[in-house]
Parts: structure tokens; sequence; C-alpha cells
């Protein structure tokens, strides 16, 4: 292919002629077997080397960089991208990139350390050339690989994770490293599936560019939150950028929570799951060999793996190292009403008298900013919430709760003197500062505003003094966390942000608004703990630490809080809500994904807002979601100002009364669900849960987001399109019970066609399962006077169990503290029911109702008058 001529001759001239010629040769020689080379790369593994967005990336700029250019034409749609953004990349990394070896290794406590070192400079700038590997054999299902600068302290992000202290002694894994270039490949010791292979791509470590690929086992993919897609992630080639932001939700955009986390699943049922420890922005691209690319733009490369084998061990693998959800105070798990746009406390208190009137179960009534005095913080419109205080007196009197929206931002403007929470913001340092040190101003709702630093403790105190002030005058139960990305009406601050690396980064991942500042505080702003350009996905988090902390001491009870932004570990602190949603059947239909996902994500309390945030829904719709939303882990209708009410009151007798029967039915389900969340506080486990978390070996219940379950025995198949009385559900193989008739059937792992009027939600109940559940009230309520039910569907041995967590639901730490009940139900066969007290508390005396409804394969209904439950519960001290 190449041949060179040489030719002998002693005139200089012709020399040089031919030594050019000669050189020439060689070089394209060299470039031509490099094109050879590079065009056996198959298109599904070529990694992108000029990610770079908004280039038309030619020939000369890619071999610029030492990469492969084959052109691809585009599909259609992204014809105006041709780059590969959306398809094969049209420069990538050839086999031979450089990239760091291996020069030394050793043994440590946990695992190895290396050295890793590197010669030829990337193209971007501040290349670290020497950086440490350091591999830790932390439990037998839990590795963790940290590559740092063994010269120089990198930011790191602030959570607390365990700290392993000796190594594990039979692990789950096998880890096996290559010197040259480096790599590493993790492999399940008892499959030989390989779960982790860094070789498919360079490794990148420059000061703003840090970077690995992985070829993945699979295309089951799930995590990576927060963004809007289907529960199963996409392989085509695509980019989820991470960077909190305020955006309504839309796909392939960054939305408002951070989630370095997938879940994975292995060919015969195994799963396990990766988690990068790295809050900068990032981009994480899926394509189809398939394989994943972790890009970010700082912070250290410090990332673990959970062997699972299970979906579910996996995840509470992974909670276990970002730390448990708090247990909510069960009025959180009751039925809340919110909207933006009441306009008066008046207007709020007749929705709350009209829904008593009908008889709709209400626990928790919501105010958005509209209550607040020129949407200031800790203050509120006296002319037109002039009723507020009686009202809240009046929801604490029926046993109701309420919950107010806070903003982060202050506003800065008000005359000194007028408005403490700035004034003295101002004077204990709290806020915010410029690369120059001065206040950052940006501007939300109140117009101009400081950003409090929640990375700072004195910032925690100040929060805390402002809310305590406040709660003196209404006296709130609970508080819902906005704007908090944070979120700016402008781009970076009323005095723009300095010009430099970090605004513009050699590398910026693919943010909506294509700068690091869109719609948020400058990159450069100066928090306590290090800038923002490190800080900003962490935002939510530290507010939701410093609120929940704050409405610890205000009233000691659970605090309960619902955050916007999130990031990984505020499941201690917070939910969460799905975003300012749209009134369209398809949002009901990704709110199941969205639900699925933060289960995923250790953040259980999550839901969307039912009928839709913006835009009117027709009342069909908000029936099918209110339907859908009664099973939400958290269930809030919210809706946006100027918008037509939908409450349940809002709609016709039919719609009501569907509605009605609903939100019934989970609150006579709310043992089942409190249950659900004490395994999700001690065990880390979910509590909507995909179908494949308890079917691992079905593949076909891989990819199902229209359907879910509650733990592990209750199937909820909603109506998610309009103008049908039926729905198509997949029944994964055995029994199953229709939670209303009782009436089993036996799938195969099957879809089936189920009749689905209006007024009504299929639910069914697996076999083997016992569910306690109780008749409630208007609000959800503890075991008082009405008996407890246990529906039991046994499996064809005539056998079924199940449990039940109890406490006082509202005391801090009730399980850490042993003040609690926990009995397991046993049906070995028809009618024998065995209790056991798994730890703590035996009923002693046995006297009152406990109704056993029995369901077998006929139906047989049983009543036992035998044990008391009730007694157990005040025997610990808690009617
Ligand atoms: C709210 O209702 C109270 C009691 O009926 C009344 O005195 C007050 O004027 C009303 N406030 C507004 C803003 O309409
Ligand atoms: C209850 O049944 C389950 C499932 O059959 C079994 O694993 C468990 O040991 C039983 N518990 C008691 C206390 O009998
Ligand atoms: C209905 C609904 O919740 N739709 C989307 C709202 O936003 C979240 C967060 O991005 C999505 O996951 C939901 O699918």
């Amino acid at each position: 292919m190449c041949q060179v001529l040489f030719l002998l001759t002693h005139d200089p001239n012709i020399r040089l002629f031919f030594f050019i010629v000669l050189i020439v040769s060689l070089l394209s020689c060299a470039s031509a077997s490099r094109r050879d080379a590079c065009s056996l790369t198959p298109a599904e593994w070529r990694f992108d080397c000029y990610p770079e967005r908004g280039v038309v990336v030619t020939r000369e700029l890619c071999e610029a960089r030492n990469c492969c250019f084959i052109p691809v034409s585009p599909p259609s749609s992204s014809a105006t991208r041709p780059s590969g953004k959306n398809g094969v990349p049209w420069c990538f990394y050839s086999q031979d990139f450089p990239s760091y070896s291996l020069v030394s290794l050793k043994d440590t406590v946990l695992g190895q350390k290396g050295k890793l070192v590197k010669d030829v400079k990337t193209y971007y700038p501040g290349d670290i050339l020497t950086v440490e590997a350091e591999i830790r054999y932390e439990t037998d299902t839990r590795l963790r690989v940290r590559i740092t600068d063994p010269s120089s302290s990198r930011f790191e992000v602030p959570i607390s994770v365990p700290t392993a202290t000796k190594k594990a002694e039979n692990p789950d894994y096998v880890v096996e490293i290559s010197k040259q270039p480096f790599s590493l490949v993790v492999k399940r010791k008892s499959t030989g599936a390989v779960l982790l292979n860094t070789a498919v791509a360079p490794l990148f470590y420059a000061d703003q560019f840090l970077q690995f690929s992985t070829s993945l086992p699979s295309e089951f993919i799930y995590g990576l939150g927060e963004h809007r897609s289907t529960f199963l992630h996409d392989f085509n080639w695509n980019t989820l950028t991470m960077w909190a932001r305020d955006v309504p939700p839309m796909e392939k955009t960054n939305l408002y929570g951070v989630h370095p986390f997938y879940l994975a699943m292995e060919d015969g049922g195994n799963a396990h799951g990766f988690f990068l420890l790295n809050s900068n922005a990032m981009d994480v691209v899926l394509q189809p060999s398939p394989a994943l690319t972790w890009r970010t733009i700082g912070g250290i490369l410090d990332f673990y793996v959970f062997l699972g084998p299970s979906p579910g061990s996996v995840i509470e693998q992974y909670l276990e190292v970002i730390g448990h959800p708090a247990m909510p105070i069960y009025w959180a798990l009751g039925y809340h009403l919110c909207r933006w746009g009441y306009s008066t406390s008046n207007n709020t208190w007749e929705v709350v008298k009209s829904l008593r009137n009908y008889g709709i179960p209400q626990d928790v009534q919501w105010n958005d900013i509209d209550y607040m005095d020129k949407s200031m913080d800790f203050t509120y419109d006296s002319t037109k919430f002039d009723t507020l205080p009686d009202l809240v007196k009046d929801l604490h009197a029926h046993d109701q709760r309420y919950v107010i929206m806070m903003d982060p931002a202050i506003s800065s403007t008000q005359p000194e003197g007028s408005y403490w929470p700035f004034d003295e913001g101002l004077k204990r340092g709290v806020f915010i500062k410029d690369a120059e040190g001065k206040t950052l101003i940006g501007k939300v709702w109140p117009g101009l505003t400081a950003y409090p630093d929640f990375s700072d403790e004195v910032t925690h105190e100040w929060w805390y003094d402002n809310l305590q002030k406040f709660h003196e005058k209404v006296p709130f139960d609970g508080l819902w966390i906005d704007m908090n990305e944070p979120s700016n009406f402008l781009d970076g601050s009323t005095n723009g942000c300095p010009s430099n690396s970090l605004e513009n980064p050699p590398y910026t991942p693919g943010v909506l608004g294509g700068l690091l500042r869109a719609k948020t505080v400058c990159a450069t702003a100066q928090q306590k703990m290090s800038i923002h350009y490190n800080m900003h996905s962490l935002y939510g988090l530290m507010e939701a630490k410093a609120s929940a902390s704050a409405l610890k001491r205000i009233v000691p009870k659970r605090p309960f809080v619902i955050s916007r932004s999130t990031f990984p570990s505020q499941g201690m602190y917070s939910g969460h809500w799905l975003g300012d949603n749209r009134s369209l059947w398809k949002d009901l239909y990704t709110s199941i994904s969205g639900i699925l996902t933060f289960n995923l994500l250790g953040m259980p309390l999550v839901g969307a807002d039912i009928c839709g945030f913006s835009e009117e829904p027709e009342e069909e719709l908000c029936v099918r979601w209110t339907q859908l939303g009664a099973f939400y882990p958290f269930t809030r209708n919210h809706n946006a100002i100027d918008m037509k009410p939908q409450d349940p009151t809002a709609f016709s007798p039919l719609a009501r009364t569907a509605m009605k029967q609903a939100l019934l039915l989970r609150y006579s389900l709310f043992p089942v669900l409190y249950t659900l969340f004490h395994h999700a506080h001690v065990h880390g486990h979910t509590v909507a849960r995909p179908l494949m978390f308890e079917f691992t070996s079905d593949v076909k219940t891989y990819g199902i987001d229209k359907q879910f379950l509650w733990g592990k025995s209750l199937l909820v198949t909603p109506v998610l399109d309009p103008g049908v009385d039926y729905v198509v559900g997949y029944f994964p193989e055995g029994l199953w019970y229709d939670y209303y008739t009782g009436i089993s059937m036996r799938s195969k792992g099957e879809e089936l066609k189920l009749h689905a009027p209006l007024d009504k939600i299929n639910l069914h109940l697996r076999e083997g399962f016992v569910i306690p559940i109780q008749v409630n009230g208007d609000v959800v309520s503890f075991l008082s006077d009405s008996p407890l039910h246990l529906v039991s569907a046994l499996s064809d041995d005539g056998s079924a169990s199940g449990d039940l967590f109890w406490d006082d639901g509202e005391s801090i730490d009730t399980y850490e503290t042993d003040q609690y009940a926990y009995i397991i139900f046993n049906v070995t066969q028809v009618l024998t029911l065995s209790f056991s007290l798994a730890e703590k508390i035996l009923p002693s005396v046995c006297a009152a109702d406990l109704i056993l409804i029995v369901i077998t394969h006929t139906s047989q209904h049983v009543n036992l008058h035998t044990l008391c439950l009730n007694l157990f519960v005040s025997a610990v001290g808690y009617l």
C-alpha cells in the first residue's frame, strides 16, 4: 500500500527533493494505515473525540486531535449537527490514542494503589500527567475506585460515605488491571460477566476534563436522573447531561436534580450498579455497543461498583453508601392539595371546606408563593392572606396540616431595617459571594435577590432563626423548597460573570443554554466549601439538610420537606416532586418512570403533580391521574396560576366520586405503604417498585413503565390513554388476585386486557402475600378504633405472608430507639395464622376484633375474633 521509492544520487538538491518526498510519503503512509485502522472500528464502538457542540467537525480539526475522522451520513433529523451529537461520531479515538500507563502498583490494607503516568498531553489544557488509582475492596459486594491527583488536592463531593477498614475477604468480583495502557476490568466472579471494562477508550484526567468509558453487559440501564425519558434508557447515541437546572421537564435536557448512578441488568437476571461520586457538570453518553462514557469537568474520579446480584440488593448497596431515606411523618402519605394562585387565604380555606363537605380525604393543604408579601420569604400578605393564621388553626383542629413554599433567594432591595432576613443575613455573611467577594445579586420572584450559602453552618443557623420566627406567626407543618437549582431569572448575576476558564471551560457539557451560568448564578461565585462551579448541583441537597434540621428544632417531630433540586443522599432529608409538568396524557405516562427512577435513587417519597401543573386538564385526564396519583408514594395535586381549579370538587359528581374512591383506596392501604417506607428507611428498599425487581428472570418485565408494584405484592395498572374503558397490562407468571373481587387468574407471563371504566384503577394482589389494610377517615390515622384487616392472597400451597410496621407515626427515630412494633403474618394453611413479632413487643392480651379476610382461589371469606392489634399498639403507649 505505501511503497516508497529510494533513489541514490549525489546532487544535494535532488537529495533534498527526494528527502521531502520521502517524508511526505511516510507521513501519508502512516496516516493511510491509520485510516485503515480507523475504519476497522465498528461504528457503535466509536468514542467521540470531538464532543464540543456548535462546531462542524472537519478532518483538519479532528486530525489535529490525533483522532480518526470518518464522516457518517447523519440521520436526517440531525442533519444540522454533523459531528454526531445524535449519531455515530465522525471524529473518534484511534486504538493507539495516548492514555495512561501503570508504572507501579502496591498492595494496601484495602486493595491496591497504582501510579499512572502519561507522556503525551491531550488536547485539553491542564493535563495531570501523573495520577494515582486506588482500588478498594470495600465489601464483598462493593468495589470502590478513586483516581486522584497525588500532587494537589482536588474538589471532592462533601457527603459522608462509609469508610471501610479491611479488605473484603470473599468478594463477588474480580478486578483485572492492564498496564499499557492502564485499564480496569471488573467481572462478576460467579458468571464471568464483564461489568466494567475501561479499555474501550482512553482515560482523560485534565484539570477540567475527566473522562472514561466502559462497555456494558446489556442495554438494560436505569437511573441516571434527573431526566425525562422512558424508565429504560435509550442507547441510540443518547447523551444525558447533568447540571441542576430550573426548566419544565423535557427530553434530552438537564433537569432539576443530578444522580450519577445507574442500575444495569446482565444476562441471566443478575444486576449491578455503578455510582460516580462527582458533582461537576457532566455528560453521560450511551451508545449502542453498548457502552457508556462519563465525561465530567471537575472533581476527581471516584466510583463504586455494586454487585447485587438482584436489582433490589443493588439499591440496598447503593443506599448503604449514600444514606437511607428518612422515615416520613405519617401524614406525608395522605392526600396533599396545592395550587399557585389561590390568591387569598379565604379561597384556600374554601377549597379545604369543600373537600370536607364532600368527604374527600385530605391531610395537607399547601400554599405556593402567592401567600407571601411581594414574594418574599418569611412574610405573608396580610391583606390577601389576612386569615392565614386562622386557616392553619382550623386545619390543625381537623387533624390536617399546612405546608408552605420557601424559595432560597432573599430579596436584597428592601429598605434597610425593614427586612430582617436580608439585613441579618448580610450581618452574618450568609450569602454567596461573587468572584470579587461582594454579595452576588440575581433575580427571582421578589426581584433582586441574594442567595444563602447552605454549605456554611452559619447559614443553617440563620435559616433556622428565620423559620422559627415565621413559625410563631404561621405555624406551618412542613416545607416545600423550590427554585433551589438555584434558579435565577438572569444568567449569572446583575453584573454578569467574569470571563475565565470556570465560566467558559475548555469543554462545556450539553447544559441547556450552553453556559454553566444559564439561569443560575456564576460558576465563579464563592461558597464556603468551594466555588459554585463545584457546588452548583449540591445546592438543593444542602438546603434540604438545613430545612430538615431547622424543622426538627422547631417542632420535635419528623421533618417534612419536599425539594425540587436533588442529589444523592438527599432522601435522608427530603422527598421530591417531579417538577412543573403539564396536564397532558403523555405527562401522565412519563410520571411513572420518574417515580420509579427516584425510588432507585434513594428518594422514595416522590410524586408528580396530579392532573398536571401547567395547562388545564380535561376531566377524564384528571380522574385517571388521581387514580394513578393515589399510588404515587407522595400524592399531591398541584396547579398553576390562572388555570381552572383542578381539585376533586371542581369536577362533575361522577368525576369527583371516582377521585374520592381512588383516594379512599389509598387511605385504606396506608398500613401497607407505611410499612414499605419503614423498609426503605431501614433496609434501603424501594416503595414504588418496577416489575423487573420482582421478576428478574422475565426479560419482558425489563422495559415496563406503564405498570408498577407497591413493594412485592400490589400491582398497579393505570389507564394512561383517553377515551378507553379497558387497559392492557402485563402479568408475570403466577397467580394474581383482583383486589376488589378476590377472583384469581393464572398468568403464564402474558398481557391481559382488563376492564377499566372511569371509576376504576386496576389493582392486583400477588400470590403468597398478606397485606394489612385499614378503614381510614378523612385523614390518615393510626389504628385508633378502626380494626385492621388482613387480606391474604394464598399461593398454590396455601401459604402467604406479610408484615406490618407500626409506631406513633411522628416521633423521630422510633426504630432506632425501639419505639415500635413489627409483626410478621404467616398464613401457612388456609385457616392458620401465625403471628410473629419479629423483634420487640408481643401482644399479651388479645380480645377485640381482628378481621382476617383470606382470599383463596374460591374467594372464601373467614372472620376470626381471636387477636387484637389495637392492644399491642396501646401496649407500647401510642394511643
Ligand atoms: C376573609 O374572610 C374573613 C372572614 O369572613 C373576612 O373578614 C375577610 O375580609 C376576608 N378577607 C379577604 C381578603 O377577603
Ligand atoms: C414466614 O414466612 C416466610 C415465608 O414463607 C418465612 O421465610 C418466615 O421464616 C416465616 N416467619 C415466621 C416467623 O414464621
Ligand atoms: C407527569 C410527569 O411527571 N412528567 C414528567 C415530569 O417531570 C419528571 C422529571 O423530569 C419526569 O420524570 C416526568 O416524567
